[in-house]
């Protein structure tokens, strides 16, 4: 098969008008801090227990088109041995993986931050294709200061996400593009959607000059939102701010939007999806999640470490992909949570 089929075929598996993704790959500090909360130990048995029951869910496969696991999933087993990515694939939910290393501070640019990863990532798209995975996830991090990011932070994470999108490509792996303004600070709606035109700009200039095929790309950006620290803006609000920034950046040729919640509530963050989707008029891409923490807190909320609480850990995440499938097409009233 032809890398340009294999693309094509997997974007196609992906997106559609009705699904979307659903992010389980915490790193182990990340996934640790998740289970400090519901008072689990992170335990490598504990963590294949979780994500085993998050992916077995009966009905999730209506909700869900595609898995981000982390790469330790990748290699686990269910509890009759199937591999895990099988059991996401049984119910069409494409499997694939988060392939960078993590974020440090950018020389140079006090404030701004830069991924790791880049080094031996070809060979490493090898293993995990040969585990199933058909599709890949990079995550550049933007905190918004007075000063950040600056124009060096701009470029250099641009660069990181083109470079890591063009390699996946070559090896016939869809790659979802991350830039992840963050939520941190207290500026207004106004600063983040300045933010987000700025990054969404040099992401899709850097995407160009490294010849990334958009169409056989996702892109996975923050919604536009007031600072955590600043008052809450409504759902009208930040669905027009969204949608303006969108407009300004994004190349129509880009199949599929998902947005991560990066903090949001999981009600807030279907709310959002929905009015985003309710102002969408002639947008011509889909607008959908790739929500972590939205879609999983209240699963993992009734889980509670206990093997009982399975059944209700999977209605709990079943509940939330449906109504950010009626997100979709602006049809989630928040009556329907009751
Ligand atoms: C921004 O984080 C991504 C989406 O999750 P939320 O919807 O919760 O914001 C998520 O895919 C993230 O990239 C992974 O969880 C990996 O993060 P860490 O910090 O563990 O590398």
């Amino acid at each position: 098969m032809s890398t340009q089929t294999e693309l094509q075929d997997t974007i196609n598996d992906m997106v559609d008008d009705h699904r979307g993704i659903l992010a389980a790959d915490e790193s182990t500090p990340t996934i640790q801090k998740r289970f400090d909360a519901i008072g689990v130990e992170s335990t490598e048995e504990n963590r294949r227990f979780y994500r085993a029951l998050l992916l077995d869910t009966p009905e999730l496969g209506k909700y869900i088109s595609g898995v981000i696991m982390f790469e330790e999933t990748l290699g686990q087993q269910d509890d009759t041995g199937r591999p895990l990515p099988e059991v996401a694939w049984a119910q069409k939910i494409v499997p694939g993986v988060k392939v960078d290393k993590g974020k440090g501070p950018l020389s140079g640019a006090p404030g701004d931050l830069i991924t790791y990863g880049l080094d031996g990532l070809a060979e490493r798209l090898g293993d995990y294709k040969a585990q199933g995975a058909r599709f890949v996830k990079w995550r550049e991090v933007y905190p918004i200061t007075p000063t950040n990011p600056t124009l060096l932070g701009l470029r250099a994470n641009a660069e990181m996400l083109a470079r890591y999108a063009a390699t996946c490509q070559e090896m016939g792996v869809v790659p979802i593009v991350e830039p992840e303004v963050l939520m941190d600070g207290d500026h207004d709606i106004d600063r983040c959607a300045e933010v987000n035109e700025q990054v969404l700009h040099s992401v899709f200039h850097a995407l160009r000059l490294h010849h990334v095929s958009l169409e056989h790309m996702i892109l996975k950006p923050s919604m536009t939102l007031p600072g955590k620290d600043c008052r809450r803006a409504p759902a009208d609000e930040v669905a027009r701010a969204t949608l303006t920034v969108l407009k300004r950046t994004v190349p129509a040729a880009v199949p599929s939007i998902n947005f991560l919640s990066g903090g949001q509530g999981p009600e807030e963050a279907t709310e959002n999806l929905n009015a985003i989707n309710r102002l969408r008029g002639n947008a011509p891409w889909q607008l959908s999640t790739s929500y972590g923490r939205a879609l999983q807190q209240p699963a993992q909320a009734a889980w509670a470490g206990q093997q009982e609480n399975r059944a209700a850990a999977q209605q709990a995440l079943l509940k939330r992909a449906r109504l950010n499938s009626l997100a979709r097409n602006g049809e989630y009233d928040p009556s329907m949570e009751a």
